[in-house]
């Protein structure tokens, strides 16, 4: 009857992530390997042009984020249906407004030529100066508003569910026993980080929503215009949020798994519960950050901004990755490739923090900001934190629900995996230390000898990659299938 790794949900719900999973690997190679392409532009080595390059930065930068965030609520809608009633529909729905709107963005950047970023920073989108037409911005802005609207429908049940049974969010998040009101341990880990994604996730999609409406309004009604400072805080308000959220989803498999193969339980202490509560608070109000050069900027937003950047993600991070330490700590623990992953994503996430703390402090960001110190910093806690976290519940997945059993190429792939990751964003850090700007198609001479490095070390990370998809593809089919891992009680959801 199963094993003590299993997850008891009914199978419905386990195949239900099968599609977006695969989905998720499929694109994520097809990003890594657009990422590999502007590499080698910026190197010199290929020739594809400035437009085609602004393309695939639009198209990297947006896809790279939604498919993960895609990935992110797989982990949470699989974990959370333990504690939860939730609605298969919705999970379902989500996919169907993403699959929709992913084929506008596509259509509206390589057969209509958007190219103004994930950041459509007004007015761009309508003035581009002939690079493209309305339509083109219409397709994009309208893509990304139908994919948000999704998300925000998918976490509206989230919501739903969990207030139906734990009566309220301040509940959720613990706030009866961080307050001493009630004695013992609160709602599990699962829960309060799925709480305050919710929380910070629907804050981020409405309002980027807004500013996706009016922009869209704009381009066909010129004389409504916005407010450009304005535009570009709801914008980062939207990004920096909904960015962020993805490690916080992640993260869930971490609590959820980590204990199964240590076989100690990991529980909502005091501890854990206020870090949960300070991350919800600061992941909204901190992404001022993002504009520390807005010199028009309220000068009190921007030291808000860097002063709680250093304890936005901290606590969570220090009082999980500790957690995973104690946890693991003489548990007598057998490594195979899904938990090594998410062990390794603790690590990915402290070694990622450490630069985006030096670029949150203004009198480096004078400097650093809009270098690719910055790109460098993020991509070290998404590939090795938050992508680590996802391919680890994948390779949880086909292992325990699949049947699969690590062999050799696995294991040589996860290696590759972390060593090239590394090296790819150390080349980043060290284009941003030579100065060399963020999203320039074309490169002086001098940054050219890191983008080549940039580019074998991505190279490497694509080929570890389409091993991982490989395995999860083959086995995918087998998930929810399996006889021995069918919950012995009766069936939920039917
Ligand atoms: C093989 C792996 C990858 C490679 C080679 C790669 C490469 C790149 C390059 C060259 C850029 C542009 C840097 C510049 O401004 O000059 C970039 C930007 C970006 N990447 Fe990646 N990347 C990879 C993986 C990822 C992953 C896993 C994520 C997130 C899950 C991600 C998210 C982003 C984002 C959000 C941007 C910013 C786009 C913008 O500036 O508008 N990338 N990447
Ligand atoms: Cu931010």
């Amino acid at each position: 009857m199963g094993n003590i790794l299993t997850v008891w949900i009914d199978t419905s719900r386990k195949r239900s992530v099968v599609f977006p999973l695969s989905l998720t690997g499929v694109v994520l190679l097809l990003m890594m390997f657009f990422g590999v392409l502007m590499l080698l532009e910026q190197g010199n080595v290929i020739e594809l042009g400035a437009g085609m390059f602004y393309k695939l930065l639009t198209i990297h930068g947006t896809g790279m984020i939604g498919i993960a965030a895609l990935a992110g609520t797989a982990v949470m809608w699989y974990f959370l249906n333990q504690y939860l009633d939730l609605k298969l529909g919705i999970f379902i729905m989500n996919i169907v407004f993403f699959l929709i709107g992913v084929t506008m963005v596509l259509i509206g950047i390589f057969s209509y030529d958007f190219a103004g970023g994930w950041t459509f920073l007004y007015p761009l989108p309508a003035i581009s100066g002939g690079m493209w037409g309305q339509t083109a911005a219409a397709l994009y802005l309208g893509g990304m508003l139908i994919i948000g609207t999704g998300f925000l429908l998918l976490y509206l049940e989230f919501s739903r569910a969990i207030i139906k049974e734990y009566g309220s969010f301040a509940k959720s998040l613990g706030w009866p026993q961080i307050l001493g009101i009630v004695k013992g341990y609160g709602p599990a880990p699962a829960i309060a980080a799925g709480t305050m994604v919710c929380i910070v996730n629907i804050t981020a999609l409405i309002t980027g929503a807004a500013i996706l409406a009016m922009s869209l309004i704009n381009l066909y009604i010129p004389s409504f215009t916005i407010d450009p400072l304005l535009a570009k805080n709801m914008i980062y308000a939207f990004g920096h949020i909904f960015a962020n959220s993805i490690i916080y989803m992640g993260v869930i498999a971490v609590y959820e798994l980590l204990p199964r193969y240590t076989g100690r339980p990991w529980k909502g202490s005091k501890a854990l519960l206020i870090a949960w509560n300070m991350s919800t608070l600061f992941t909204v109000i901190i992404y001022p950050h993002h504009l520390l050069m807005d010199f028009v900027m309220p000068k009190w937003m921007l030291i808000l901004g860097q002063v709680l950047s250093y304890a936005n993600g901290l606590p969570v991070l220090v009082v999980t990755a500790y957690g995973a330490l104690l946890l693991v700590y003489r548990s007598g623990i057998k490594w195979d490739i899904a938990s090594s992953f998410l062990y390794l994503s603790m690590f990915g996430w402290v070694i990622g923090v450490v630069p985006a703390i030096v670029d949150a402090t203004i009198v480096i960001n004078h400097v650093m900001h809009n270098t690719k110190w910055v790109p460098g910093h993020f991509h070290m806690y998404m590939g090795l934190g938050a992508c680590a976290m996802i391919i680890g519940f994948m390779f949880y997945l086909t292992k325990v629900e699949g049947g699969r059993q690590d062999n050799r190429l696995d294991r040589l792939s996860l290696w590759v995996f972390i060593v090239a990751f590394l090296g790819l964003t150390g080349s980043f850090l060290f284009s941003g230390k030579v100065s060399a700007p963020r999203r320039w198609a074309v490169h002086f001479q001098e940054w050219v000898p890191a983008d080549i490095i940039g580019a074998l070390f991505g190279t490497l990370v694509t080929l570890a990659f389409l091993a991982f998809v490989i395995r999860f593809i083959n086995y995918a089919s087998n998930i929810g299938r399996m006889k021995s891992n069918v919950d012995p009680r009766i069936e939920k959801h039917g």
